[in-house]
């Protein structure tokens, strides 16, 4: 008999059920429990409960693209730092209200319920969490649009600290299940390493054949993110790496069960950890390997939609998929879409190259010159002969075509060019070793570069690839980053956002950031400015509460409170801060007690995690917990000043100190901090900034108003010669005297901060490549000038209001906008409601 198939449809979605039913439902079906909730249990409940919204509109939103056929963009990165998800999905989905209601009629209370999920952390710092802004911005956008990555197993790791040491733990965030992701059992595709590459006949035609000696399968993981203000919710596809069968049958018979499991481990080992370093590349062959396993899946991936589609009219490419290389990482995509077309599809060389370089773009993200990845030759040949082959070939094509391109210059000359522009070359350091420039490579198989501030992208234009710059000038682009206003001021500062919407009068700035200054108006408001004051005071409360959680110490609330959170890195200069912190309190103790009471009394937090293997960044945190340990126990003046450390920085703990910040500090040697992200969710929230000229700083500055900024220090420009001149400069009294004070051992561990000291201070040593005793002065005066401006409350509650009144162009919403038009060439494409 028929099937009765109207049985089986299901309704439009699950929004009929109650809220707080389908809380309960969830808790009971999925977990078995009864009533009697933890707030675990809660957020369990709600997340799944949410979650069948969310795919009710990724599954509208991928069938309205299926219909249309939009050209897509494909966001390639190794990290996408996402933070939490439940918020952030509720609130872009409009479902607050409901959830909020429903959480409280079953006796919780969202935030509480919030705090109860782990952070996607898959990532590092700034380059992994502007991918996840420019995620949420792609949806809100309607742009058909997906990233693609890896589904570490561990992420980030957790930071913890003893007797005031860094010490490492795992990030094991999967364990109670991610309500967040959806794995696709039919989405797997294989990815070979090693082998061999053999020419072979086929008919009249040479066909290429790599055999890998390893493979494994790739497992899609799908983690739908939504759209704010419009029914589309996008994609981020990220990678799991398992083994080629569950259990190698052949080696099982045999009795091998030890093989078969070691099989497996080694599979599950490429997608097992995210690399905790910031900006240096940690030169393993594991991550080549994470790199080529998500490139792989991921082309494959695309190839084999656009190929049910548009069958192997693979000319159309370019006109249907475009992809973004975040950085250097992905960089292998130029080989493996050349190889892809070339060996798997049959097509001709100069058909593919065109093709693959119209389809890829790159952005840089650094001028740190150790993150410019390049691979050893022997490396890349071992694990991807073909690739290397492929590398080879478009080399001598480049190489020659430069060749003809130069040819006024003189022949030596012309000889030396070719060499320095060539994707394959010597290793300075070991003449013995060939090296693949990963960034060379990208430049040359790219459409677009782009760096992320105005004075980076002209440093990538006239110092790290100049060369190439002079021959492709349109090749190179702007594309200053942004933050989602929507995490970064709508829904981590409630308060400041409903004050902003009542009013300007409306909610439209939170999908057009450029409303924002429509608060100019009311930056003198003497009643606007207690209000905004309100608020301040009101998260300074939060973070004070969190200090008392993590350290056991109540603060002074009327304290300003001042904050640098970012990976440590001695370019960023946590140090440089530290050594004005200590200035300070020398000062303090030398004020009687009538004097200090006129003083400006300060909170300061400094966060953020030091690269497992970086040394120097491990000592630096270690000098601000002593520095710490030595000032918040004095009983003379710690009403007048702290210094906390509060570890394991992450984008959730971003979400609580942020709101709460009076002054940031963004104070990176100049021409070092590419853009900086975190000064822009600092000036969307009203807090002030003293900073270099370096970085985004340069822009904020411009949109809020350079003389509410505390701008010190030397200029970009100058770097170079100052290095060349350190030896002979001559230190300020005030720098001498906190060097021997820390040498002295004024905060104890002697010996374990003498290489500090002498990084900046012994010119045989360090040199103080980030010149932090030029900028010392100027960074003092900048300091006085913060606590003169403190003092009078209405001057700062003015620049407080002036800064995200100015914020408008930070918006990540504007960004993709321009990497939509100028690169992308994506239109939106949204799907009805
Ligand atoms: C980099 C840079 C930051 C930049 C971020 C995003 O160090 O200055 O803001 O990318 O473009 N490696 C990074 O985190």
């Amino acid at each position: 008999a028929e099937l009765d198939k109207t049985a089986a449809v299901v309704p439009e979605s699950t929004a009929l059920v109650p809220a707080p039913v389908d809380i309960a439902n969830k808790l009971r079906y999925l977990f078995g429990r009864n009533g009697d909730y933890t707030v675990a249990d809660a957020y369990q409940g709600t997340s799944w409960s949410v979650r069948e919204k969310l795919i009710d509109s990724f599954n509208k939103t991928h069938e309205h693209w299926k219909k249309e056929d939009p050209k897509f963009i494909y966001y390639l990165s190794a990290e996408f730092l996402m933070g939490r998800s439940l918020i952030n999905t509720v609130y872009n989905l409009g479902l607050e209200g409901e959830y909020a209601e429903a959480l409280n009629q079953l006796g919780y209370e969202m935030e509480k319920v919030a705090d109860a999920e782990r952070d996607a952390a898959l990532g590092n710092g700034g380059l992994g969490r502007l991918a996840a802004c420019f995620l949420d911005s792609i949806a809100t956008l309607d742009l058909p649009g997906w990233g693609y990555g890896i589904r570490y197993k561990y992420g980030m790791f957790k930071q913890a600290l003893k007797n005031g040491y860094q010490v490492e733990l795992p990030d094991i965030w999967l364990t109670k299940g991610n309500p967040w992701e959806l794995r696709r059992d039919d989405v797997k595709f294989e990815v070979g390493f090693g082998g061999r590459v053999e020419r072979r006949k086929q008919g009249n035609k040479e066909v290429t054949v790599w055999t890998p000696s390893e493979k494994v399968v790739a497992q899609a993981y799908d983690n739908p993110i939504p759209g704010f203000n419009t029914p589309t919710t996008s994609n981020l596809r990220l990678w799991d790496a398992v083994p080629l069968t569950e259990f190698d049958l052949s080696a099982f018979n045999a009795g091998d069960y030890d093989r078969a499991m070691l099989e497996r481990e080694r599979a599950e080992g490429i997608s097992a950890v995210l690399y905790p370093n910031d900006s240096t590349p940690e030169g393993k062959e594991l991550r080549l390997k994470q790199q080529y396993f998500f490139v792989c899946a991921s082309l494959q991936d695309v190839l084999s939609r656009f190929k049910a589609v548009h069958g192997n009219n693979f000319d159309l490419l370019p006109e249907k998929a475009c992809f973004q290389l975040n950085d250097t990482h992905p960089t292998i995509a130029v080989a493996e879409l050349m190889r892809l077309l070339l060996d798997v599809e049959g097509l001709d060389w100069d058909q593919v190259w065109t093709i693959t370089t119209k389809c890829l773009n790159y952005t840089n993200h650094t001028v740190m010159p150790e993150a410019l990845e390049k691979w050893p030759v022997k490396v890349m040949a071992k694990m991807l002969p073909r690739h290397m082959e492929i590398i080879e070939v478009i080399n001598e094509g480049w190489t020659k075509w430069l060749g003809g391109h130069l040819n006024d210059l003189a022949p030596e000359e012309r000889t030396k060019r070719i060499a320095a522009m060539s994707i394959i070359h010597e290793n300075p350091w070991n003449k013995e070793e060939m090296l693949v420039n990963m960034a060379y490579l990208a430049v040359v198989g790219s459409s677009a570069v782009n760096g992320v501030a105005a004075i980076h992208s002209n440093i990538v234009k006239d110092e790290i690839f100049n060369d190439f710059y002079q021959i492709f000038p349109s090749k190179f682009q702007n594309k200053t980053n942004g933050v989602t206003p929507r995490r970064w001021l709508a829904w981590c500062n409630p308060e400041l956002a409903s004050l902003i919407t009542g009013t300007l009068g409306t909610s439209e700035w939170i999908n057009d950031t450029e409303k924002l200054a429509g608060l100019r108006a009311y930056a003198s408001d003497k009643a606007f400015q207690a209000k905004w004051a309100a608020v301040k005071k009101a998260k300074k409360a939060k973070l004070a509460e969190l200090i008392k959680k993590v350290h056991g110490d109540e603060v002074n609330q009327n304290a300003l409170f001042d904050i640098q959170i970012k990976r440590i890195h001695e370019y960023k200069r946590q140090y440089l801060n530290v050594l004005s912190i200590i200035w300070r309190y020398k000062q303090l103790k030398k004020m009687s007690p009538e004097e200090r009471k006129k003083a400006v009394a300060r909170v300061c937090v400094i966060g953020g995690k030091a690269a497992s293997a970086y040394d120097m960044a491990k000592r630096i945190i270690r000098l601000v917990t002593a520095v710490g340990d030595v000032i918040n126990k004095d009983p003379e003046t710690k009403e007048y000043l702290r210094l906390y450390f509060l570890p394991d920085y992450n984008v959730s703990l971003a979400e609580t100190i942020i709101p709460a910040a009076e002054l940031s500090q963004h104070i990176s040697t100049a021409g070092t901090e590419a853009s900086g992200t975190s000064n822009m969710k600092f000036q969307m929230n009203g807090c002030l900034i003293i900073g270099t000229w370096d970085g985004a700083n340069i822009e904020i500055a411009e949109e809020t108003g350079i003389d509410n900024v505390f701008v010190f220090g030397v200029r970009a420009e100058e770097i170079t010669q100052l290095r060349k001149e350190r030896k002979n400069f001559k230190t300020d009294p005030r720098w001498d005297e906190l060097m021997r004070d820390i040498e002295g051992g004024m905060f104890g561990d002697k010996d374990y901060f003498k290489p500090l000291v002498d990084s900046v201070n012994n010119m045989k040593v360090g040199n103080d490549w980030f010149l932090l005793a030029n900028d010392f002065a100027s960074y003092l005066k900048a300091q006085e000038d913060v606590d003169a401006c403190y003092k009078d409350q209405s001057e700062w509650l003015r620049r407080s209001i002036m800064y995200t009144a100015g914020s408008g162009k930070f918006s990540s919403d504007r960004t993709i906008r321009e990497y939509a038009e100028d690169i992308w060439h994506v239109t939106p494409s949204r799907p009805t409601a």
